[in-house]
């Protein structure tokens, strides 16, 4: 584990290569996936910050695959994280929210063994009011033959992630991220343009203060969903009443329980069968950080990491955060604490 003082001024760069040294037959490819991240956060955290200023507010006029609205900063965003990573000869494909098909490498590029998947801005409806919004990524292994990556190397498991993370663009700018080795947090100093290392070994208190759910779907909730909620918020059960906090942006709502504890919990609704958010570039990437960090995540009934994906954008429920209160949600929704 990696341990530091607390004077010691450490940068995601040399901290991904201390990292890379505990893993001695690491070729560096890896590393430097994660550098060229590092660098589009930079990138599309001045843009984020800028927005207020520079004319890219607001909506384009087309839709995304997910049939949303795509606002400026998803498309300058997503353009930053394609241009940033498709050189650098470590991916043989990539796959965005923002784009319904695989990303290919150029063909003028050399391609690697690993693919990137990624939402480049999350949240991004609640740019124009200041509402923190979030860069997720997810890396995998490439597993098809060939040179050239397939949708069989986008569509793995989380289990297989060999690495995971987001940048949340808030108050400050910070990159949290895990190769497996707990779940570390970096915090942008815009006076040097260098992410520094201020949360090692993020741990996840093991029950949580934050319940962080949109009960306007309440109506359309299933009935053993509706008993989760009571027993959340002290209404039946034993457990002390949860705090609601909801930003309506994952990755702010994610941070917030990661650091303090709680749960994050967006079920499936008659709106929405299969759930809403997106498996393989928000609930895996979030769901390898969580269990780093001591948390659980599950869609009502398994492990997030263990779901066999099916296609690029599918949707899974989530229920994500503290053990007890992840434990606790189990129960419930297996039947095992029904409603008396
Ligand atoms: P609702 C943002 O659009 C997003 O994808 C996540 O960032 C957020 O957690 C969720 O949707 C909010 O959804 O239905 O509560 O507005």
């Amino acid at each position: 584990m990696v341990t530091h003082t607390s004077t010691s001024v450490v940068t995601i760069e040399r901290f991904i290569i201390e990292q890379e040294r505990l893993h001695p037959d690491a070729t560096g490819e890896l590393s430097g996936i994660l550098y060229d991240l590092a660098l589009a956060a930079k990138m599309i955290a001045s843009k984020v910050r800028m927005a207020g200023i520079a004319d890219i507010l607001g909506e384009t006029d087309h839709e995304n695959v997910q049939g949303e609205v795509q606002q400026k900063l998803d498309v300058i965003s997503n353009e930053i994280m394609i241009k940033a990573l498709d050189h650098g000869g470590r991916l043989c494909c990539m796959a965005s929210e923002e784009e319904p098909d695989m990303i290919p490498i150029p063909e003028k590029f050399k391609t690697g063994n690993y693919a990137l998947l990624f939402d480049p801005l999350d949240g991004s409806s609640n740019i124009d009011v200041n509402v923190p919004v979030g860069t997720i990524f997810s890396i995998v292994r490439k597993v098809s033959p060939g040179r050239r990556g397939t949708l069989e190397d986008l569509t793995q498991p989380g289990r297989r992630q060999v690495a995971a993370g987001y940048v949340i663009y808030g108050s400050s700018t910070m990159l949290v991220y895990t190769t497996g080795q707990g779940a570390h947090g970096f915090t942008l100093d815009p006076s040097i343009g260098e992410f520094l290392l201020s949360h090692p070994n993020i741990r996840m208190p093991e029950r949580g203060k934050f319940l962080s759910v949109n009960d306007s779907y309440e109506a359309i909730w299933a009935d053993d969903v509706k008993t989760l909620m009571r027993h959340y918020r002290g209404l039946e059960g034993d457990r002390t009443p949860m705090n609601v906090r909801y930003v309506g942006s994952l990755v702010a709502d994610f941070h917030r329980n990661l650091l303090g504890g709680g749960i994050f919990v967006y079920p499936a609704n008659a709106k929405t069968p299969r759930g809403k958010l997106r498996l393989l570039y928000e609930a895996n990437p979030l769901a390898f950080i969580c269990e780093q960090a001591g948390g659980r995540a599950i869609d009502g009934h398994q492990r997030i990491m263990d779901i066999l994906p099916t296609e690029l954008h599918q949707r899974t429920p989530l229920y994500m955060g503290s053990k007890l209160d992840v434990d606790l949600a189990e129960k419930v929704l297996g039947g095992h604490l029904a409603a008396v």
